[in-house]
């Protein structure tokens, strides 16, 4: 696997992941409308969403989406909220040969937006709403603030290198035998090369979305999310 490769891997995993949590959370699953809608008419001990027609305003869903979402989303967190250790636990069984504990928790925090710990169902469709539906802009700033881990609106090379060993963590060795070991610190030196454009060591949100909207591969992977629902 060449560099070039593993650039991608950075865009993609987000992508796969989404697939697999939306396939486990039953998503994908035929669904009886008359029993969602009831559940949700019946969940007042613990939780009750905003208003659907809210939520259905507020994002790119349709009403039947929604319930549908919802349905999964208590399935997999009945208190009607995910922590990061839910994060982890989806995660670890789909990348069974690897230790993505790292990559949940940062995953993990860029959906919890209040930073204190619990991600609620309507933060998470929000985010949903961006990375399947929002423009390229969006799903660029998305992305920008999942690898901006210390929310200070600059990726540095720390930050990169960070993500980068967390998604060879997730992968696990058996998966890229062929890796050596500075092959992340490589990976962020080319990510640098091509992003930082103006060589201060930083990448700012604007040279983010420039690079990445000029490289037809992370183009084409985002259009990726959009055939997921
Ligand atoms: C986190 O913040 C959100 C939004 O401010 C709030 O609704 C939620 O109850 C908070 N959760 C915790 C665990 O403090
Ligand atoms: C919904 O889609 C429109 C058009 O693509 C976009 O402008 C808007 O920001 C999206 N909203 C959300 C919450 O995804
Ligand atoms: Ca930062
Ligand atoms: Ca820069």
């Amino acid at each position: 696997m060449n560099l070039e490769g593993l650039e991608m891997i950075v865009v993609l995993v987000i992508i796969v992941a989404f697939v697999k949590a939306l396939e486990h959370m039953g998503l994908l699953e035929d669904t009886d409308e008359d029993k969602v809608e009831d559940e949700l008419e019946m969940t007042t001990v613990c939780y009750r969403p905003e208003g659907l027609e809210q939520l259905e305003a507020q994002t790119n869903f349709t009403k039947k989406e929604l319930q549908v979402l919802y349905r999964g989303f208590k399935n997999e967190c009945p208190s009607g909220a995910v922590n990061e250790e839910t994060f982890k636990q989806i995660y670890a069984q789909f990348f069974p040969h690897g230790d993505a504990s790292m990559y949940a928790h940062y995953l993990f925090n860029a959906f919890d937006t209040a930073q204190n710990g619990s991600v609620k169902f309507e933060d998470f469709v929000m985010a949903l709403s961006i990375l399947l539906r929002g423009t390229v802009h969006e799903k660029l700033r998305w992305t920008f603030n999942l690898y901006d881990i210390n929310k200070d609106g600059y990726i540095n090379k720390e930050e990169m290198m960070d993500i980068v060993k967390a998604i060879y963590d997730m992968m696990g060795k058996y998966t890229y035998p062929v890796l050596k070991d500075d092959a992340p610190r490589q990976h962020v030196e080319v990510f640098f090369q091509k992003m930082d454009k103006n060589k201060d060591g930083v990448v700012t949100l604007d040279e983010f979305i420039e690079s990445c909207q000029e490289d037809d591969n992370i183009m084409r992977s985002l259009q990726l999310f959009e055939n997921v629902m």
